[in-house]
């Protein structure tokens, strides 16, 4: 079996005061850049700007709020050369942040949010992630039903291709379009297995992958104690880590583009050991390299 290419590593810069992973210790623009900036030390391919929390029961915050979070740390990240997304469902702040310097709008809610990011995107020829996604974050657990359309797998797919249509009815190109299979939003722990295990499905479609399963409550769920606590959020890296190991290695069915991580230096740890059964232009070890 032949492996695919390492993935590229997007690290998460949240510049909000409530996000379920990294609650608030980034919240102010200066701790954000110097965020990203470790992350990028750390070999962070992409970092992720974003100003709004989406974990489960968010509300929004204003957008004004969202552009004054997230527009000076791109800036500085962007002035440092480095490739920056912002994750944004709004298409001013996706526009704003384009000006800004980030080349790539990470978009959670796949358009549906404000249809007008499509145009946005298609205007500055920028690179659109497009999750999978059905409601906002409030109210999102209310749309976990999948059974009677074939279930989760052959659900996401068809949702994401309507979401292409959109992608692509705007003028975004297809070599711009990534897609995401959105773990955790609108997905009982069941359908983000399922997904993980069957990403062939949305292979299919012909679009690049990024995965998003970095200390999600599907994995604090795999984890649970005896008394059926979920594992605390914070104490969730390793399951991850070997996740993104196991999704390097090809066992998701088919390559990750990208993996959505907090801690970059532990998952590139884990994607140095997958490339060692990758391709050998992948490997760091290789026979002419050793030295001991
Ligand atoms: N998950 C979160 C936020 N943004 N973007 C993409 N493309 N995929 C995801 O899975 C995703 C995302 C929520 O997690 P966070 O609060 O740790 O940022």
């Amino acid at each position: 079996m032949t492996r695919p290419s390492t993935p590229l590593v997007m690290g998460v810069v949240n510049v909000t005061p409530d996000s379920f992973s990294d609650g608030g210790r980034y919240d102010d623009p200066e701790r954000a850049i110097a965020h990203g900036r470790e992350l990028l030390a750390e070999g962070a391919d992409i970092l992720d700007v974003g100003g709004e929390s989406t974990r489960p029961g968010a509300t929004r915050p204003l957008l004004a709020e969202e552009l004054d979070r997230v527009v000076p740390v791109i800036e500085a990240l962007a002035a440092d050369g480095a490739t920056v997304s912002v994750d944004t469902m709004r298409a001013e702040v996706a526009a704003r942040a384009l000006e800004a310097g980030a080349t790539i709008v990470n978009d959670v809610s796949g358009g549906l949010a404000d249809p007008a990011i499509l145009d946005a995107v298609a205007g500055a020829g920028a690179t659109y992630v497009a999750m999978h996604w059905r409601a906002h974050s409030d109210r999102m657990q209310q749309f976990t039903a999948y059974d009677e359309q074939g279930g989760v797998v052959a659900a996401v797919r068809a949702e994401l291709a309507q979401r292409v249509a959109a992608i692509r009815g705007a003028g975004v190109r297809d070599d711009r379009i990534v897609l995401d299979p959105g773990l955790g939003f609108a997905k009982l722990p069941h359908h983000n297995w399922e997904l993980l295990r069957h990403l062939d499905v949305l292979a299919e479609l012909g679009y690049p992958l990024l995965v998003g399963a970095s200390r999600k409550t599907f994995l604090g769920r795999l984890l649970e104690d005896a008394a059926g606590q979920p594992r605390p959020v914070g104490e969730r890296e390793a399951a991850g880590v070997a996740l993104s190991s196991l999704l390097a290695a090809g066992l998701g069915g088919a390559p990750v583009w990208c993996l959505r991580v907090h801690d970059v230096r532990a998952h590139r740890d884990a994607l140095a050991v997958a490339a060692q059964w990758g391709p050998a232009t992948d490997r760091a070890v290789a026979p002419e390299r050793d030295r001991e």
